[in-house]
């Protein structure tokens, strides 16, 4: 038998091979980290993470969007230790329920607005985004079915979009490098163009009016397919993986307009955007819209254990519930009492300490200033932000905005000096994003932005020493 690993009796070069022999990374190119060796983090506090080798890291992205609380949290591992102690698991099959998941279920309810009229009142568990937008798929299948139009099949989606790594959540995904893999789409998935002004906006067209132009998108697919087959629209209200795309303020009027018009149900994939990341419990307050279900996952808890769900909206709740007799959908650990413990006892940190209120009034708009300011150097072409996320392009020419050729992976290189500064920020292609934990001081965020104009000066030397710049 395999003695158990104790990290501190290893050395980082023992746990690099011991990693590479036998753990496949998610998103992982094996080669390279065989060559490499993964950099094992091995302890957390507030908004630092320490490797192995004793490096103290600013953590930009909350663990991987999730660690909204921060970490070490002492009243979540309480929360955890309480509740395995009292119930570690029951299921929530067969007519049973437990205390902790009843209770969350209440306080999501009541955190979820009422939107013109609509509210939620019922959630669906899961254990992380992927299988709630699996549930949502089957939910929406099985509200048009009992609504006797079985016809209504399609679930249209948007290129760059990030659902999660499931057949389903894959396919609803808009990333043509995971849909390569796979024989993705699966079928009666379809996908539109992303509302990214900076890419997709023509010469001299305003913000308000690509924003309206980019929902008209949504019309034409709907046209083009015929909406009495379309079964709903998906969108993250900001997409997060796909680089912090924050859409014109004139993009979800509009999308609200053509869902309603045709009576498609909306889905707001708030995985990233829930639980204070945009300054409120819920993202499609911010925007003004009205979606049918919302995914949630990662900062319910804020990631401390996996939990995942989808706020059931009244129109879908009350058909599932009224005419649909037994719903042949769930997982084992639907309302599982320990992760919705530590989600409550999250929910509670969070607002006790008015996390969510000080992304809105007070870090937010000091992140928005400070980050604005990063517009000046040489390498950005714009950088912008929307609550506690942010995002700046880097560019080859700032007068032209011409971008780097891809193949140069011009965001690699700043990543790797952020790694080298003590500073997790992540690239996807040459957008340079952030998402901090919601506990951030002012004197961390000037911290930060140090470490960011650091990272992009030491990438501007190195771009321009290898002749890349225009
Ligand atoms: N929806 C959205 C909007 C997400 O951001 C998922 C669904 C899937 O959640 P799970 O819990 O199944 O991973 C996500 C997850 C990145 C990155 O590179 C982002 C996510 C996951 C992994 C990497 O930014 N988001």
């Amino acid at each position: 038998m395999n003695a158990p690993i104790k990290p501190e009796h290893l050395s980082t070069r023992e746990i690099q091979s011991l990693d590479s022999a036998h753990f496949i990374h998610p998103f992982t190119d094996h080669g390279d980290l065989a060559t490499r060796g993964a950099r094992v983090i091995t302890k957390a506090d507030n908004i630092y993470v320490w490797d192995s080798e004793g490096n103290k890291i600013l953590d930009a992205m909350s663990g991987l969007w999730c660690v909204n609380a921060g970490y070490g949290r002492q009243e979540l591992a309480d929360a955890a230790h309480r509740q395995m102690m009292t119930l570690p698991f029951y299921n929530s099959f067969f007519q049973t329920t437990n205390v902790p998941a009843v209770q969350l279920a209440t306080k999501l309810a009541s955190l979820a607005p009422t939107v013109g009229g609509r509210s939620f009142q019922h959630v669906f568990y899961s254990s992380s985004g992927s299988e709630s937008n699996d549930s949502n798929v089957r939910m929406v299948r099985r509200y048009w079915d009992l609504m006797g139009q079985p016809q209504r099949k399609v679930i249209i989606s948007r290129h760059n979009a990030y659902h999660g790594s499931t057949m389903a959540g894959a396919s609803l995904g808009g990333m043509s490098g995971m849909h390569a893999q796979g024989d993705l789409p699966i079928p009666n998935i379809t996908h539109i163009e992303q509302p990214y002004f900076f890419e997709n906006a023509l010469p001299g067209e305003s913000q308000a009016d690509f924003g309206v132009r980019a929902a008209g998108w949504l019309e034409a697919k709907i046209l083009e397919i015929g909406a009495d087959k379309v079964a709903a629209f998906i969108a993250e209200p900001v997409q997060g993986a796909g680089g912090v795309i924050i859409p014109p303020d004139t993009y979800w009027p509009e999308i609200q307009r053509i869902v309603d018009k045709h009576g498609i149900l909306l889905i707001s994939d708030e995985v990233i955007c829930a639980f204070g990341r945009l300054g409120h419990w819920f993202a499609y307050e911010k925007f003004g819209y009205r979606p049918d279900l919302v995914t949630f996952a990662k900062a319910v808890t804020s990631g401390y254990v996996p939990l995942g769900g989808v706020m059931v909206g009244d129109r879908v709740a009350k058909v599932l519930i009224e005419q649909g007799g037994e719903f042949n959908h769930g997982y084992t650990y639907s309302g599982h009492p320990v992760a919705c413990a530590v989600a409550l006892a999250n929910i509670e940190l969070m607002e006790r300490e008015n996390l969510v209120g000080r992304v809105k009034d007070d870090i937010g708009p000091y992140l928005a200033k400070r980050f604005a300011e990063l517009a000046d150097h040489p390498l950005v072409g714009v950088a912008e932000t929307c609550g506690f996320v942010a995002g700046l392009v880097l560019v080859k020419d700032k007068a032209t905005q011409q971008m780097f050729d891809p193949a140069l992976s011009v965001g690699m290189v700043c990543r790797k000096h952020c790694f080298g500064n003590g500073l997790i920020m992540r690239a996807v292609g040459d957008r340079m994003i952030i998402a901090p934990p919601l506990v951030m001081t002012h004197a961390q965020i000037d911290e930060m932005m140090d470490l960011i104009k650091r990272c992009l000066d030491a990438t501007l030397v190195e771009v321009r020493a290898k002749g890349w710049l225009a």
